[in-house]
C-alpha cells in the first residue's frame, strides 16, 4: 500500500467515545472553518408539491416539490424531483445532487440519460430524488447575490472568512430533500443516501459528514477537495481549484494554495466523518485531474474510524484493477474504465454495495428525529 505523509486521523488510544465526542467534533469544525464554510442553522422550511403524475409506466409516482426556506433576510425556493415506487411499500431513497443538465429535474425527462438513471434506480427498488445545483446556488462567482446564501446575510460584501460557499449550499439542499423524504410513508427512514459526481460529489461528502440522517454517501470522481488526499496529489490542487472556483469554498481555504503541508486536516478526515455509515468512492481511469490513486488512498485511510466501531473499512491489498469493485467492508471503491463521468455502471455498482451493506448498519442510523 502506498505510503504518504498525511496528518494522522486520530491520536493513538482514541476510543469510539473520544472519537465521537472530541475528535469528530474538532474535524467537523475544521472543515467548516477552513474549507466549506459554516452551515446556517436558523431557518424554517415549507414544502409544496407542484406537479404529480404516475411515471415509469405506472411503477412510480413522480412529484416535483418546491422547498421554501425562510431565514432572517428573506425567503428562497428551489425544486426537486422525486420518483416514489408505487407498490404501497417503504423503500430506500437516493438523493442526487445534479450538477449537469437541468432538464432532468422535470418529470417528463427523468428517465433520459445515464447521469441520473431514475428508471433503473426505481426498478431496483429505490425512490429516486434529485435537485439541480444551480437552483440552490448559482455555479458562478456572482458575489452570493442569487443563491440561497442571500437569505442568511444582510450584506454579502461583509461575509466573514468562514462564510459558506456553493458546495456548502448544495449540501444544505440535499439535507432539505432528506427532511421531506423522512416524512413520506413510501420511504424507509434509515435508508436514505446522498450521491454526487465531481463538484456534486464534494458537496455530497460534506453533506453526509454533517447530516447523520444519511445512512450512506457515494462520491463519484470528486477529486480535489472531495474524496482525494490533497498532500502529494496529482492533477488539481488547492491553488488551481481556489483560483477557478473560489466561490465553492469559504475564503479561508485559499490560504492553503501552495501550502497544503500547513493544513491541519486532509480529505481522508472528511471521509472518516461518515463512519460508521456506508461510504462509497469511485474513480475513472482517465481522470488524472481528480487522481484515482489519491481518492483510493483516502478511502483506505478513513478505515481507521470504522475500526473504532469494530467494522471493516476498505478491504484491499493494494490499488485495484479497473472494473473490479471492492465491496468487502463498510467503505466501497471501484475504478471504472473511462473518463470523468457518472455512468449506469457506477450507479449499479453503488446499488450492489448498498444492498449488501444495509444489513450491517448499526442500530438507529438515519432514523427520523
Ligand atoms: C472541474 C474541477 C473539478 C471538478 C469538475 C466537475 O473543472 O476542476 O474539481 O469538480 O470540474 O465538477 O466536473
Amino acid at each position: 500500500m502506498e505510503k504518504r505523509m498525511v496528518p494522522p486521523l486520530m491520536e493513538p488510544g482514541t476510543t469510539r467515545e473520544s472519537w465521537e465526542q472530541i475528535r469528530r467534533v474538532e474535524l467537523l469544525r475544521l472543515f467548516s472553518s477552513e474549507v466549506y464554510g459554516d452551515t446556517p442553522r436558523e431557518f424554517e422550511t415549507r414544502f409544496t408539491v407542484t406537479e404529480e403524475s404516475e411515471t415509469m409506466g405506472g411503477k412510480a409516482l413522480g412529484r416535483v416539490v418546491q422547498v421554501q426556506v425562510t431565514a432572517r433576510y428573506g425567503t428562497f425556493s428551489f425544486p426537486f424531483a422525486v420518483c416514489l415506487p408505487n407498490d404501497g411499500k417503504a423503500h430506500p431513497a437516493l438523493v442526487f445532487i445534479n450538477n449537469r443538465a437541468k432538464g432532468n429535474v422535470h418529470l417528463d425527462e427523468v428517465e433520459a440519460g445515464g447521469f441520473w438513471p431514475a428508471g433503473e434506480i426505481v426498478a431496483r427498488g429505490y425512490a429516486a430524488a434529485a435537485f439541480h445545483t444551480g437552483d440552490v446556488d448559482t455555479d458562478c462567482d456572482d458575489g452570493f447575490q442569487n443563491g440561497i446564501q442571500r437569505i442568511f446575510e444582510a450584506d454579502s460584501s461583509l461575509r466573514p472568512d468562514d462564510a459558506w460557499g456553493a458546495l456548502g449550499a448544495w449540501a444544505f439542499g440535499a439535507s432539505r430533500v432528506c427532511d421531506w423524504l423522512l416524512e413520506q410513508p413510501q420511504i424507509t427512514p434509515g435508508k436514505i443516501a446522498v450521491i454526487g459526481h465531481s463538484r456534486g460529489g464534494k458537496a455530497a461528502l460534506w453533506c453526509a459528514a454533517q447530516d447523520e440522517r444519511f445512512c450512506s454517501v457515494y462520491s463519484s470522481c470528486s477529486g480535489c477537495s472531495g474524496a482525494a488526499v490533497t498532500r502529494g496529489k496529482a492533477g488539481e490542487r488547492v491553488a488551481e481549484i481556489t483560483r477557478s472556483f473560489p466561490y465553492w469554498f469559504c475564503r479561508n481555504y485559499s490560504r492553503y494554495a501552495g501550502r497544503e503541508e500547513e493544513m491541519p486536516f486532509d480529505q481522508h478526515m472528511l471521509l472518516a466523518l461518515i463512519a460508521p455509515r456506508l461510504l462509497y468512492v469511485s474513480s475513472a481511469t482517465q481522470d488524472q485531474w481528480a487522481d484515482p490513486q489519491s481518492e483510493f488512498l483516502s478511502a483506505v485511510l478513513a478505515g481507521e474510524a470504522y475500526r473504532l466501531y469494530g467494522l471493516k473499512g476498505l478491504e484491499a491489498e493494494g490499488f485495484p484493477e479497473q472494473d473490479s469493485p471492492l465491496h468487502g467492508g463498510q467503505i466501497g471503491y471501484h475504478l471504472r474504465t473511462g473518463q470523468h463521468d457518472l455512468t449506469l455502471y457506477d450507479w449499479n455498482r453503488y446499488m450492489d454495495f448498498l444492498e449488501a451493506g444495509f444489513g450491517t448498519l448499526p442500530e438507529g442510523i438515519g432514523k427520523r428525529e
